[in-house]
């Protein structure tokens, strides 16, 4: 399903629900009703169309306990060329691309979610098949009148802090260029719409086929080898969970 087609009235917005089993990630994927109003993530109608409900629930209606630690929301997904990320800011803001593949949620999608504060988890591969993942404990972007300005705080993980220069920052795209660098438009030279400061250390809405004499502009997290290199990513995945 494509977001363009998602009733505005109606404000259904498809989010992929994941859960941790013993060390397994098990998807599904729900309808999210009238996020608007919701203010509690896990008091939304939803649908399944896989899987068996966890510790088991029985109701289309996913209850606020006792799942709500494991209950994540995707928020970004890159994982082939097909959808193009360099878009403009109403694009990011209301959304696009495919629920089931490459996608952008929508930034006053994320706003709302993040009302309060979330956990965000950062999953990325490399070309080279090599899997890591940035853990922030405090996530929260702002609204528009402030410029879905991001806090993002508390990392773990096993690669790079590459999203601790963001923070504070507010969404940049090339149309609306809110960096710190006056010469600079870093959502247009990166080619990637982010919390850009000057710029970034992490550009995961760069190019995907990107120009190897230009890794600047690529998928990329900064250092993920080790120190400043620029390593391209084949796969990435940001996802929303409830402290
Ligand atoms: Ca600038």
């Amino acid at each position: 399903m494509q977001l363009g087609q998602l009733s505005e009235r109606m404000r259904r917005v498809h989010v992929a629900l994941t859960w941790l089993l013993s060390l397994s990630w098990f998807a599904v994927w729900v309808d999210v009703l009238s996020l608007e109003s919701t203010q509690n993530l896990f008091e939304i109608r939803t649908t399944y169309n896989s899987g068996t409900l966890p510790y088991g629930a029985d109701s289309d209606v996913l209850a606020v306990s006792p799942i709500e630690c494991v209950v994540i929301a995707v928020i970004q997904n890159r994982q082939s060329k097909e959808v193009d990320f360099y878009r403009n800011w109403d694009q990011y803001k209301h959304g696009f691309g495919d629920l089931l593949g490459n996608f952008w949620l929508g930034n006053t999608h994320i706003h709302t979610l993040t009302e309060t504060p979330c956990v965000l988890r950062v999953e990325v591969e490399s070309l080279n098949g090599t899997f890591g993942f940035a853990e922030y404990s405090t996530f929260q972007v702002s609204s528009e009148i402030s410029g879905y300005k991001l806090s993002v705080n508390g990392y773990s993980g096993n690669i790079s802090d590459a999203m601790r220069k963001n923070n504070g920052q507010k969404f940049s795209t090339a149309g609306r260029d809110n960096d710190i660098l006056d010469n600079h438009n870093c959502a247009e030279q990166r080619r990637g719409p982010w919390w850009h400061r000057m710029c970034t250390h992490a550009n995961l809405n760069g190019i995907y086929e990107y120009d190897s004499s230009n890794l600047k502009q690529s998928v990329f997290w900064r250092n993920f080898y080790g120190k400043d290199t620029l390593a391209p990513m084949k796969k990435s995945r940001m996802m929303l969970k409830k402290q």
